[in-house]
């Protein structure tokens, strides 16, 4: 049985949960327990804070775990990134007040910085011969500047809404972050790694999925070639007779980005009938 260790609540575990639902892996519907087993695949989830999860790998307690990258930096253990899982994105950077005078990264020498990333922010400052007051704290990190705690804060941002209502400007992105599958820096058992390595290949066959639509269409035979050209497809569409002699069936997948911009040019090309599919999985 492969444990994984998962955020309890938070950020994280809806599409966390959301994932592993993808990849076929069954829970019960109501967690009762801080250790679950599926029902239905050799893995059993231990729900954890986030911050408590790359430690609970390092030591053995958990086998892997889903956890921000940001985390995995700040807490320094002994594991590693075995898969980037493309979810929860945002990126670490310091952040001044809007009205302050920005001249570089020198600027913060000498300067008191809010965060709740001590670690991470620190290997900055060394790499880049500053020295500032590091002042730690645990949430709410953005309305330090305002009230006269800090100069400056180094914390998420995402959309940067946060720093937008707080007055405050990123100056610095240092890193960026999404959600990371990790592992022990050990061999796992036979067993166990067998059982991780089906999870990462089903985890690889829903992320391929994500992005991608399934398209089919019917088109005119003299058409045809214009269509096809029109296509960006995974190798070359699939192109099926119709009972009508003069038209065919044209089947493709494309990238939901490029959505609107196809469509519309098929439409004019003479295609008809067009469907638009979601994809579950896609094995490549
Ligand atoms: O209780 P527990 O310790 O498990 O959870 P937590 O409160 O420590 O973490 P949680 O659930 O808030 O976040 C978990 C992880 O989500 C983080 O470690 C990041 O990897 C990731 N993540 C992604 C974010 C954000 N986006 C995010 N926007 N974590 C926090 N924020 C906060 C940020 O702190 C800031 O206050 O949202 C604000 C900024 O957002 P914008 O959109 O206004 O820029
Ligand atoms: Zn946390």
């Amino acid at each position: 049985m492969l444990r994984i260790a998962v955020q309890s609540k938070g950020r994280l575990y809806d599409e966390t949960m959301e994932l592993i639902a993808q990849a076929g892996i069954k829970f019960p519907a109501v967690k009762r327990t801080l250790l679950v087993p599926s029902r239905n695949f050799p893995v059993e989830i231990l729900y954890l804070r986030d911050d408590d999860i790359p430690d609970s790998v390092a030591t053995g307690t958990a086998d892997v775990g889903i956890v921000g990258l940001n985390e995995v930096l700040e807490k320094r253990q002994r594991v590693k990134v075995l898969h980037e899982l493309g979810f929860s994105r945002c990126r670490l950077s310091l952040a001044i007040p809007r009205d302050v005078d920005y001249t570089g990264v020198r600027w913060f020498n000498g300067k008191k910085i809010a965060t709740s990333y001590p670690v991470i922010l620190k290997d900055f400052l060394n790499r880049n011969g500053i020295t500032a007051d590091i002042h730690v704290i645990n949430g709410s990190v953005e309305i330090a500047p305002g009230i006269g705690l800090s100069d400056g804060i180094f914390d998420i941002v995402s959309s940067g809404g946060t720093l937008v209502s707080n007055n405050l400007v990123e100056v610095e992105k240092i890193i960026d972050s999404q959600a990371v599958l990790i592992g022990g820096t050990g061999q796992l058992p036979e067993d166990k790694q067998a059982v991780l390595d089906e999870l990462i290949f089903r985890f690889k066959a829903v992320k391929a999925a994500d992005s991608k639509k399934y398209l089919l269409m019917n088109v005119p035979r003299t058409k045809l070639k214009e269509v096809v050209a029109l296509l960006p497809g995974m190798k070359s569409p699939t192109v099926l007779p119709l009972a009508d002699a003069d038209w065919c069936s044209v089947h493709t997948v494309i990238e939901e980005s490029q959505f609107w911009d196809i469509i519309t040019r098929l439409k004019e090309t003479g295609a008809e009938g067009i469907l638009v599919l979601d994809i579950m999985k896609m094995v490549p």
